[in-house]
């Protein structure tokens, strides 16, 4: 890197204000080069990231961060942000524990404004903020960025509603690239996506717009503001036929070329001058700068570690199948033998493998956007009628449609599968999306059956147990390769009984487990009987229905029962079991149930293993805390 930009970056993002339009494509190629070659190495969100370099240098020129506040929707985008802001020496750290966080994080920077990962959040973020500093009699701007994807959720809608209807002073960044992870979908997409072709950011139409902003702003006759107010529909109405930002009550700037640097400047300063809510549409190249990500963005979204020269992934050796690969090849399976099953994705068909149903039965598969809301509900509507969905969301992003499940499907007793892929700890992506709250937030629903596999094999039969059952049912399982077993014919399991996966006479300890950890609890009994203690072990399998009989049994039977779970405590497994205890007022003197599972707090962001290790759920911490417990 030429000493110039060094020294540049050290003193950014001030220090870019001054710079020339040279220097700052110069700026731009090496944050292209910084955050390929960082990710190549790290793995990370890339395409999204190349194509927000010139936006974000334009934004930090305009404004003026940290007093001004950016705040990024999702915030897969926002590495150039990080760069300019401090984070480009340990930027290689990018991900990793104790690192820098792969989104905002407002623990890491003043210039992180509100913590992100989940989509959609940012309009009303900025939305609170500017009402924030209206009513504190402050002065700054607020600067929401958001993708064409992310705009689709319904609560962008929410905000947007509000924003239009108070005039709050916000500025929206509408970044449109054409793309979610995989093509977006959906009508206002294809509506922003019709904007893009016409040249709607024309001299002729900023006259006008700020002719009548002046008059709307400077007339105090009700009379006059009413003729103007229709005249600006009209005139935007012949202008441009079609801008709904506007109809909202939004000031509308765009298309830009959301790679030319100057002229984005220029439609943030004219943004600046607006005293209401602005749209400024910018239009870039998902994967700008390098290659293969520009040819395939969809593969390049969240990228495992590459060869820069061939844009390969770097191969880990060979590994058991991943438990996404085998839900989305058992839903083809069971879809052939059943022609009601459909399945429903949230924008995430290559994330769940829901593509391999969209590969085979086009029809039958439908990406809804980011709506899981939508998903859901939807989901509940083609059941009253007959079909029998199978919406594979991530358990993290389920969250959204908690009261969809509860409202709209489990009161109603709906035959809706529930398929919680990355249940448990996720790795590097960190807080934002581990799914570690879901068996706690749906336990507590009536009608609704919960389930987790202990392996790829059992996941197999826990769909079919699904789509065969008639009612609201679920089952969460984690992220990335299975244990390696053998396939079995698919079968049904028989709802709410668990399995004995170890069993020896008179154990000293009983661990009931539940997916995931059933395998970490046999590799902790394998550490324990080597110092010659006998350890049971059940799989729970289901956490609603509980196995009664089987859990009561093992009380019964031994002195020192464990439950242990990938999911926080409060709610989770463990309570279940203890609440069953509750019931059946078994527990005698000197009897033991200990919980096992994620402490009441969000955990931060690193390698499986090493969050194993953290949350005491690696074998070898299972082992330990048994050990002192036997002690
Ligand atoms: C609630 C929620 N659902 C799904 C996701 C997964 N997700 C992350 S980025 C993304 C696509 C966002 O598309 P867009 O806003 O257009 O940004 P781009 O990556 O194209 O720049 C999706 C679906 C999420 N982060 N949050």
């Amino acid at each position: 890197m030429e000493e110039n930009i060094k020294e540049l970056i050290s003193t950014c993002p001030q220090g870019m204000k001054t710079c020339g339009y040279e220097t700052l494509d110069k700026l731009a190629e090496n944050l292209r080069t910084k955050i390929i070659s960082t990710v190549s190495t790290t793995g990370g969100h890339l395409a999204s990231n190349l194509g927000t370099v010139e936006l974000t240098i334009a934004i930090h020129r305009v404004f003026d961060s940290p007093k001004d506040k950016i705040i990024w929707d999702v915030g897969h985008q926002a590495y150039s942000h990080k760069l300019l802001t401090g984070r480009w020496e340990n930027f290689h750290t990018l991900r990793q524990k104790g690192g820098v966080c792969g989104y905002p994080h407002r623990a890491e920077s003043e210039h992180d404004k509100f913590n992100v990962g989940h989509s959609s959040t940012s309009i009303s973020g900025a939305l609170g903020m500017a009402l924030a500093r209206d009513l504190n009699g402050e002065d700054y701007h607020v600067v929401g960025i958001i993708g064409d994807g992310a705009i689709t959720a319904g609560m962008s809608f929410e905000a947007m509603n509000m924003l239009g209807y108070t005039k709050t002073p916000a500025i929206i960044i509408l970044n449109e690239n054409g793309i979610s992870i995989s093509p977006n979908v959906g009508a206002f997409g294809a509506y922003t996506n019709r904007l893009t072709n016409k040249i709607v950011y024309s001299p002729v139409f900023n006259e006008v717009r700020k002719d009548i902003h002046y008059l709307l702003d400077n007339l105090k006759d009700e009379k006059m503001l009413e003729i103007v107010k229709d005249l600006r529909l009209k005139a935007l109405s012949v202008l441009s036929d079609e801008i709904f930002f506007e109809t909202l009550g939004f000031a509308y700037f765009g298309p830009v070329d959301g790679h030319n640097i100057k002229a984005i400047e220029e439609a943030l300063e004219e943004a600046k001058k607006v005293k209401g809510p602005v749209i400024v549409h910018v239009k870039t190249i998902k994967g700008k700068g390098y290659g293969p990500a520009e040819k395939n963005p969809t593969k390049y979204h969240g990228a495992s570690p590459f060869d820069i020269d061939t844009g390969e992934f770097k191969k880990g050796g060979s590994s058991p199948p991943k438990y996404q690969k085998v839900f989305g090849q058992a839903l083809v399976d069971l879809c052939k033998d059943n022609k009601e099953v459909v399945g429903i994705t949230a924008a995430m068909a290559p994330g769940t493998s829901l593509d391999l149903l969209q590969d085979a039965y086009p029809h039958r598969f439908f990406d809804v956007g980011i709506a899981e809301q939508n998903a859901v509900t939807m989901a509940a509507g083609m059941a009253c009628e007959g079909k029998i969905p199978v919406v594979a969301i991530y358990s993290t992003f389920l969250q959204r449609a908690f009261d969809q499940v509860i409202h709209d499907v489990c009161l109603q007793n709906l035959h809706v599968v529930l398929a919680m892929d990355r249940g448990g700890v996720v790795g590097d992506d960190g807080p934002t999306h581990h799914g570690t709250f879901d068996l706690s937030f749906l336990r507590l629903i009536p009608n609704l059956v919960l389930m987790a596999p202990k392996d790829e094999n059992e996941l197999r039969h826990m769909l079919k147990t699904a789509v065969e059952y008639k009612g609201p049912i679920a089952l969460r399982y984690p992220r990335g390769s299975g244990t390696g077993v053998e396939f079995e014919e698919m079968k049904t399991l028989e709802i709410g009984k668990g399995e004995i996966v170890k069993e020896v006479e008179n154990p000293d300890a009983v661990l009931i487990a539940v997916g995931r950890m059933v395998d970490n609890s046999i590799q902790a009994a394998e550490i324990l009987e080597k110092e010659g203690k006998k350890i049971k072990i059940i799989n729970a399998r289901f956490i609603k229905p509980l196995d009664k009989d089987l859990i009561i049994n093992a009380i019964n039977e031994c002195d020192n029962v464990f439950t242990v779970e990938e999911n926080n405590l409060p709610g989770g497994f463990g309570s279940a079991v203890l609440e069953l205890l509750e019931e059946n007022v078994l527990i005698e003197k000197g009897k033991t149930i200990t919980r096992i599972g994620i402490p009441d707090e969000f955990i931060e962001w690193g390698t499986i293993p090493e969050l194993f290790d953290i949350t005491g759920l690696s074998p070898e911490k299972i082992a330990e805390r048994v050990k002192q417990k036997l002690a």
